[in-house]
């Protein structure tokens, strides 16, 4: 149960993080979704802080390294987000990040490790995801940041984006779990082992269960810290619920996998932030995958079935 009942609201409209177009209008699916206000019927107050402003891709004329494209841009954002991150939790909110593509975790991860560093306590990272996220700039075959934002939450990368972070690594990798990755990179199975975070597949979900999955989980990231901050790329979610994401890939856990894994987080009491990333209205059908993602994030504030 989490005893803080105060949630802030604040959307990261960016798809420069990735080639897909789309995820920028993620925050305005997920409020039309009425995430707010469903978060409200659950006994929360939440306050919307509206949006980080975002330069549009088209206005951006500058060359792009083609190794980290629109870094100076995501960088810049990545800082706005992670103040505002810090202000909330310096305010006695739960910040719940609305994307957007994945790189804006670097700033939402920052803001959380700022305020804690200043407590004196560690955090650990849950992340939800069917890729890895762990690319670096040498590593990516695309150069999309939206590929790399794990790796930099765990010190290693381009300097400009591990920059934004006061403590670098923001978190330790030895408190950091993956769960439901089924695309990797070559460069990111090597750096899943060398880092030794601990990752479950979708085959160790099919073979464990999700329960002992997210126990095993929870037991990872709160070993030695003060909670967890959950990042939640909707392309976890198998795209026959979840067809509206940046990147799909198909084999993804099942509608009720998602809602267990999120009940069970809930239940540890140690959610300290959240982001939801990657929905794209897009690719969505009638914004079945926005409604998904405000399900997932309402059991995951405590909604029950009974
Ligand atoms: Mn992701």
């Amino acid at each position: 149960m989490l005893e803080n009942k105060n949630i802030r609201i604040i959307g990261v409209p960016s798809d420069l993080g990735a080639s897909r177009r789309g995820v920028d209008m993620g925050p305005s699916a997920l409020r039309i979704a009425n995430i707010g206000p469903r978060l409200r019927q659950l006994g929360y107050k939440v306050e919307d802080t509206g949006n980080i402003p975002i330069p549009v891709r088209e206005s951006i004329s500058q060359a792009q390294d083609a190794h980290a494209k629109y870094l100076p841009e995501i960088a810049a954002a990545s800082k706005g987000l992670k103040d505002k991150v810090y202000q909330s939790l310096k305010e006695g909110h739960i910040p719940l990040v609305l994307g957007g593509d994945h790189s804006l975790a670097i700033g939402s991860i920052a803001g959380l490790t700022k305020f804690y560093s200043e407590q004196k306590e560690k955090i650990g990272i849950i992340w939800m995801d069917a890729h890895g996220d762990i690319n670096t700039p040498e590593t990516s075959a695309s150069g999309n940041i939206h590929g790399m934002p794990l790796a930099h939450s765990l010190g290693i990368g381009h300097k400009d984006l591990l920059a934004i972070s006061d403590k670098s690594p923001m978190a330790d990798a030895s408190r950091t779990v993956l769960i439901g990755i089924r695309d990797l990179d070559p460069g990111e199975r090597t750096t899943i082992r060398e880092l030794g975070v601990r990752a479950f597949t979708m085959r160790d979900i099919d073979e464990m269960g999700m329960r002992a999955v997210i126990q095993e989980a929870i037991k990872v990231a709160t070993n030695g810290t003060a909670g967890f901050h959950l990042s939640f790329d909707v392309d976890c979610m198998d795209p026959t619920v979840a067809p509206g994401v940046g990147t799909p890939v198909r084999g993804g856990t099942t509608y009720r996998e998602g809602h267990l894994a999120m009940e069970l987080l809930h239940d540890s009491g140690k959610l300290l932030s959240m982001d939801v990333t990657e929905v794209n209205p897009v690719l969505d059908v009638s914004n079945q995958t926005a409604d998904l993602a405000v399900e997932m994030v309402l059991s995951a504030f405590g909604k029950r079935i009974l």
